[in-house]
Formats: C-alpha cells, sequence, structure tokens
C-alpha cells in the first residue's frame, strides 16, 4: 500500500537534516559497510535512532497518524519494533531481493512502514515488489537483482508512506549516484508475533541471521531463541 503525502514538508526536512548529520559523522569516521556474502549483496549503512532515543525518530514513530494507518492493516493490538535506516551507499548495489522473515510460518510476519523523506528514483534506487508474493512462500533462488515475474517498481516521492508485508519478495536497485539514499522503516507486528521475527531475513540464494551482526542492534530484540 502506498500513501503519498503522508509526511509534511516539515517532517521531510527535520528528518534529512538529522540523515544528513549522521551520514557526515560516519563519514568523518570513514565508516564502511559490512563485508557480505554471495547471496544478500547489500551495500547499506544501516542506524537505529529510536533506539537511542533520537527525538525527531522517537515522536513520529508514536505519532497518531502512524499508528491510525498501521491499525488500518493489521487492526489494534500491534506492536512495534524501533527503527531501521537504511542507508544505500553512494555507488552501491542497493539491497538484493529479500524476504525481511522466513515465509513458512504464514501468520509469522512483520509490516514495514517505510517512509521516504526525500525521492527516489530510478538513479539512486527504487523499491521493486513483487505484489501476491507473500502468498508464494520462499523466494526462488537466481540473480540479486534480477527482474522476478510480475514485479513492479516504485520510486516513492518524499513524503511518502508505503505498507509493505514482510514476506513480500523485494529489492532495492543500485544506487548509481554520488549521493546516500535512504528510507525510514519503523516496522511493525501483528498482535501475537514475537520480535525475533525479523532476525533472519530470506535471500534469493541463502539466509542471513540479523541477530547474530551487532551493528543491526540485536539489543532491540528481547525474546531471541
Ligand atoms: O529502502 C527501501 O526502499 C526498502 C527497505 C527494505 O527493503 C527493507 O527494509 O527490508
Amino acid at each position: 500500500m502506498v500513501i503519498e503525502g503522508f509526511l509534511t514538508d516539515h517532517e521531510n526536512d527535520q528528518l534529512n537534516e538529522s540523515l544528513d548529520v549522521k551520514y557526515a559523522q560516519w563519514q568523518a569516521e570513514t565508516r564502511q559497510v559490512a563485508e557480505k556474502s554471495d547471496h544478500d549483496e547489500c551495500d547499506v549503512l544501516a542506524w537505529d535512532p529510536v533506539l537511542e532515543g533520537h527525538p525527531v525518530f522517537c515522536e513520529l514513530a508514536a505519532s497518531e497518524k502512524l499508528r491510525q494507518a498501521t491499525a488500518e492493516v493489521l487492526g489494534d493490538g500491534f506492536e512495534t519494533q524501533t527503527s531501521l535506516i537504511m542507508f544505500s551507499i553512494p555507488h552501491g548495489r542497493g539491497q538484493a531481493w529479500h524476504q525481511d522473515c522466513p515465509p513458512e510460518e504464514v501468520g509469522l510476519f512483520n509490516l514495514n512502514r517505510l517512509l521516504y523523506p526525500s525521492d527516489t528514483n530510478l538513479e539512486n534506487g527504487a523499491i521493486v515488489v513483487v505484489p501476491g508474493s507473500h502468498k508464494q512462500g520462499v523466494i526462488p533462488p537466481g540473480g540479486t537483482q534480477d527482474p522476478i515475474s510480475g514485479e513492479v517498481v516504485l520510486t516513492p516521492r518524499a513524503g511518502t508512506l508505503v505498507l509493505l508485508h514482510g514476506h513480500v519478495y523485494h529489492r532495492v536497485t543500485p544506487n548509481l549516484t554520488d549521493k546516500p539514499r535512504n528510507s525510514v522503516n519503523f516496522r511493525a507486528l501483528p498482535a501475537g508475533v514475537p520480535d525475533w521475527v525479523t532476525c533472519v531475513a530470506v535471500y534469493r540464494n541463502g539466509r542471513t541471521r540479523f541477530c547474530d551482526t551487532p551493528s543491526f542492534a540485536p539489543a532491540a530484540y528481547t525474546k531471541v531463541p
């Protein structure tokens, strides 16, 4: 589901300013993306500002408009995770095809609540999804950015909210520009779904356990099995 104009210009500005500050800090530290294996070609730097108590992100995560939009999809009683900001680095490979969590248990899924504070496009990274694929089981093996039949290319404009089921096959195309491209994800969980559900992401040729990776903030998860 795509909701354009969800964020005000002021909210976009506040988020972009905070994201610029963070990225400049990383550049000063010459922060590099983590080594990747063949199956999860993702050139991203991740940040969890809600876990750090960053007021701009905490306020938005707790906003009534986000709660309402979420309740329309998940019903009342949903839970939230902290936050996941993905910076696709300049001239990086974006994010390989993946599902956010294993699809074998159909009821165990997260809902991505993806906010885009600045325009995305085919140059800095489109988000590509396969509608209906959350009912098609495990993503088939294949190339990390090769097209999948039925895929739809989205280029959300600044201020857009995209609600995306975590079992839907999705990827972010390479960032061909000199600037980072980002999304702000406040993941939610249907009532009763445990918070470790997103510990394992499913790629076309393998799985990655994020909860074993300190940079992906395992502190945010309380019940890793
Ligand atoms: O940055 C995006 O557009 C999508 C992010 C994504 O794939 C994810 O959070 O799983």
